[in-house]
């Protein structure tokens, strides 16, 4: 007997394919505070399109940039319960919850960008990243985030002296708390929506932001004085959500892991562009770029040290970090 001639044809057979697989297609919703031109929204639609090219569209990254999903500290939380995949928040937020996070944060540690980023993408990095596992969270990748630097309303920090008393905010982390107090300064820990309003209306006397954060946020139309202070070269870090994570195969993990890696670069490229293009249109929108005496800074930073690096782990990765050339 012969057999019927096959009804499905050749088309017919690669849309029920594609139907297939866009059943299964994951669309992970990736958040982040800054605004769609920010390198670090860019890096990660970047590393979204490098995804669905891996997985031939299956899986895509779709990034709610200015805050759409919240401050950091709520983006963390609904990371690490899974109602969001990803996060891209500064390492600041992450520096109660996860230790290992604390060590990038470390006033004066890096020496300078080419430090920070042989140490972040080595074995170290590594480890940092790999620490944060144990808290509900993959980390993919760390991102730049040049310099922090002290901005004021009333006026120019140049010495540790100038600092005493002003009323600074932080990103929401006791480390951070601490840096400021022993710079002599009040620290007000709060989320970054709200730093223009507290600058304008007095609530706080001074900020302490990168210039491309200082640009976007428009923060120099209130804080003229962009004092040098250059103290914490805390990074950026991407955020994955270990209880989605954990419902993925291994081929799936390991192209979103290469996919982030890959992601670096191109943020790095960015951000390089943009600092330099920030620090112009905050010096023809009125900000004075003031030099301070960093040594001063440095030398007051020795308790912040002592109080947060007291497990042996993290001294050893701190003296590691030094070693490195
Ligand atoms: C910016 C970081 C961002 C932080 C912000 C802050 O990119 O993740 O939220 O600083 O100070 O540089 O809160």
């Amino acid at each position: 007997m012969r057999h019927p001639t096959p009804f499905v044809t050749a088309s017919l057979l690669a849309s029920l394919i594609a139907w297939a697989a866009a059943a299964q297609a994951t669309e992970f919703r990736s958040s982040d505070i800054h605004p769609d031109d920010y390198p670090t929204v860019m890096a990660v639609r970047h590393m979204g399109e490098t995804l669905a090219k891996a997985t031939n569209g299956k899986h895509t990254v779709k990034v709610y940039a200015k805050s759409a999903l919240g401050a950091e500290k709520d983006t963390i939380e609904q990371t690490k319960l899974g109602a969001i995949a990803m996060t891209r928040v500064n390492v600041a937020p992450m520096n109660n919850i996860c230790p290992a996070t604390m060590v990038p944060t470390m006033p004066f540690l890096f020496r300078s960008t080419e430090h920070m980023r042989k140490v972040l993408d080595g074995a170290i990095g590594d480890e940092i990243l790999k620490d944060c596992e144990a808290q509900g969270f993959i980390g993919l990748a760390f991102y730049d985030s040049g310099s922090r630097s002290i901005y004021t309303v009333k006026k120019p920090v140049k010495t540790l002296a100038d600092a005493k008393g002003l009323k600074i905010r932080v990103q929401q982390s006791d480390l951070w708390v601490s840096l400021i107090e022993a710079m002599g300064a009040n620290a007000t820990p709060m989320p970054f929506g709200e730093v223009y309003t507290a600058l304008k209306t007095g609530l706080v006397d001074a900020a302490e932001n990168n210039y491309p954060s200082y640009e976007s946020s428009r923060h120099f139309e209130v804080a003229k004085f962009y004092n040098k202070t250059e103290h914490s070269m805390a990074p950026e870090i991407l955020l994955f959500s270990k209880k989605v994570w954990d419902t993925l195969s291994p081929d799936e993990q390991k192209a979103i892991r290469a996919a982030a890696r890959e992601s670096v670069s191109y943020m790095r490229k960015l951000w390089d562009e943009r600092e330099e293009k920030s620090l112009a249109t905050v010096k023809a929108g009125g900000a004075q770029i003031v030099d301070v005496d960093k040594a001063s800074f440095q030398a007051a930073m020795k308790p912040v040290y002592d109080k947060f690096l007291k497990d042996p782990h993290l001294q050893d990765l701190v003296k590691r970090i030094q070693a490195v050339q």
